[in-house]
């Protein structure tokens, strides 16, 4: 037992969890949470300039370690300004706890406009996290949080968010911290195994479609193991790639702009698929459904994901964590023989398919991306921001390792790139971390140079401009007659702007000069915005329908 304030006892017991930086913007309700940090030393603070950072760099920093990312914000405009980062982080099932203000105990509710006040914030956090609660007894401190992180760990990882008025952290106390735990996973039954395994292994054409579950389990090894033992194609989502290495010949991509058709004739081939992690909602093609023959195996640790959207019923919905689940799965496909028949050669053939699909799309910036992708070590991390020039992470740049590609998932949240990319950067401080983003998303969160800065975050920023809301501007000239209005953008010298917050800038217009200024970026050690301008940037750019 100890005398601590509310707010110190916040602090021991996220230390007490093992959590070791928080992404905070302060406030008045907060401010015991921010004294705790002083008095109770050990967990490192960074200070973002919006709120929206606090919550994407926590998100960042827990889909690239698998550690949980926690943020704090004031209640009410923060927790507002934070929610597109928690929408995200719930899009993407990311391990994010965020702990907001509140206003006092006694005004919750009574509607008198105080500071912050707006009505029902646990309702209005509902829609992007898992679990929420409000906490109004100093006591109660550690067991709150405590809870917060067990809903973290057990079952699907998902945003939660716990809130705390100030009075409460105002208040002294004895108290007691919780001790850290970690909790059971579920594995599959035996008989459910057996029957899993019996359709595997009597399967001609098994495919594996796996998702950013596994990922987020730690699985890319056990499912690797599994593929392998069914000599099977492995399709990736974007969440999921990584798992399997990209110059893995049996690696298909599913969907998205990296999607010319392999995908989609792989499924048409199988007869059995074998979904883990992954909600199974995109098809590669819009025409594609399973048919009646084809027996569906769905693992995840979700149900609620089964007979989800496309698949109105898989054959099988089986709920495990992944690396327990394919883990199993991959010990007893060692003992039994596998009817699998894939001409391997065939398989490797589709995939170079596409990316010659891809590559002849835009030659020249393909062999540029694979050039970078040589120069940078393997556990490069790459976040993909929503731009054109998201098409080359997982095509003509390899993604080879687990947690080294980050997207917004289903949100396709515009902004989140770049101060996503720093909380990668925190979490990873000895790996070459690049942010794409165009001119549009970057200008969200320009503020964060400084925290860069500050912080010595030595992120490398690579800002594709073409001056415009791309994809909208893209919309308007295709679908629109060419009524292009509201998608044209106005930006600053973007290398004389980082410059004002002592940030190195590269200008590059000649696709030539790209890979060098990558190279000299990554070696900085300090953060670079590259910014990729002129005939450069319009080469990177999607690919214009006509
Ligand atoms: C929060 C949010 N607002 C708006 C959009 C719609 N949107 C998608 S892409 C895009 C334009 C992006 O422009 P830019 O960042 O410059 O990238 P570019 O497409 O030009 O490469 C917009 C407005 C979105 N996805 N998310
Ligand atoms: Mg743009």
């Amino acid at each position: 037992m100890a005398q601590l304030t509310g707010g110190e006892a916040v602090i021991r017991q996220l230390q007490a969890e093992g959590v070791e930086v928080v992404f905070a913007l302060p406030g008045v309700q907060i401010m015991h949470i921010f004294n705790g940090f002083f008095t109770q030393p050990g967990i490192r603070v960074i200070s973002t300039r919006h709120e929206q950072t606090t919550a994407y760099m926590a998100d960042g920093y827990a889909r690239t370690t698998g550690k949980i990312g926690v943020c704090l914000v004031v209640p009410g405009p923060g927790a507002y300004n934070a929610a597109a980062a928690m929408s995200t982080a719930y899009a993407a099932s990311s391990p994010v706890l965020m702990l907001s203000g509140q206003i006092d105990t006694d005004l919750i509710g009574t509607g008198r406009g105080a500071l912050h006040e707006i009505a029902d914030q646990t309702e209005f956090m509902k829609p992007v996290t898992k679990w929420q609660d409000r906490v109004t007894k100093v006591q109660d401190i550690p067991e709150g949080i405590h809870e917060a992180i067990k809903q973290i760990k057990s079952g699907r990882s998902r945003p939660v968010e716990i809130e705390i008025p100030p009075d409460t952290l105002a208040t002294v106390a004895d108290i007691q911290t919780v001790e850290a735990e970690e909790y059971p996973r579920p594995s599959i039954p035996t008989d459910t195994l057996r029957a899993v395994i019996n359709h595997l292994a009597s399967a001609k054409h098994p495919l594996i479609w796996a998702g950013g579950g596994v990922n987020l389990a730690g699985a890319d090894a056990e499912l690797r193991r599994v593929a392998d033992a069914l000599g099977a194609p492995v399709v990736l989502t974007r969440e999921g790639k990584g798992a399997v290495s990209d110059t893995n010949p049996m690696q298909i991509n599913a969907g998205g702009g990296a999607n010319p058709g392999a995908a989609a004739d792989l499924m048409r081939q199988a007869d059995v698929i074998f979904v883990v992690g992954s909600r199974f909602n995109i098809p590669p093609t819009a025409d594609w459904a399973p048919k009646p023959n084809q027996v569906v195996i769905h693992l995840d640790i979700d149900d609620t994901e089964f007979g989800n959207k496309l698949i109105k019923k898989p054959t099988m919905g089986v709920v495990a964590d992944a690396k327990l689940g394919l883990g199993q799965i991959g010990g007893a496909l060692a003992g039994v023989r596998v009817q699998s028949a894939w001409d391997k050669n065939a398989v490797a053939a589709l995939k170079k398919r596409d990316e010659d699909v891809m590559r002849a799309q835009r030659p020249a910036p393909y062999g540029i991306w694979e050039q970078v992708r040589k120069q940078l070590p393997d556990d490069t991390i790459v976040v993909g921001g929503i731009t054109g020039a998201d098409r080359w992470p997982g095509t003509a740049f390899s993604i080879l390792k687990p947690r080294t590609l980050v997207t917004s998932s289903y949100m396709g949240t515009l902004g989140y790139g770049f101060p996503t990319a720093l909380g990668a950067k925190v979490g990873n401080p000895e790996v070459p971390v690049l942010s794409l983003t165009g001119d549009g998303g970057f200008s969200y969160a320009v503020g964060e140079l400084a925290t860069a800065v500050q912080y010595k975050i030595n992120l490398v920023t690579v800002i594709f401009d073409n001056h415009r809301f791309g994809a909208s501007n893209d919309d308007q000239l295709t679908r629109f007659k060419g009524n292009v209005i509201g998608t044209e953008l106005f930006n600053p010298d973007f290398v004389a702007l980082a410059k004002a917050y002592g940030v190195k800038g590269i200008h590059v217009t000649d696709l030539d000069k790209f890979p060098a200024a990558i190279r000299r970026a990554v070696n900085a050690n300090a953060p670079v915005v590259v910014h990729v301008d002129g005939d450069a940037a319009y080469q990177m750019d999607r690919v214009r329908a006509t």
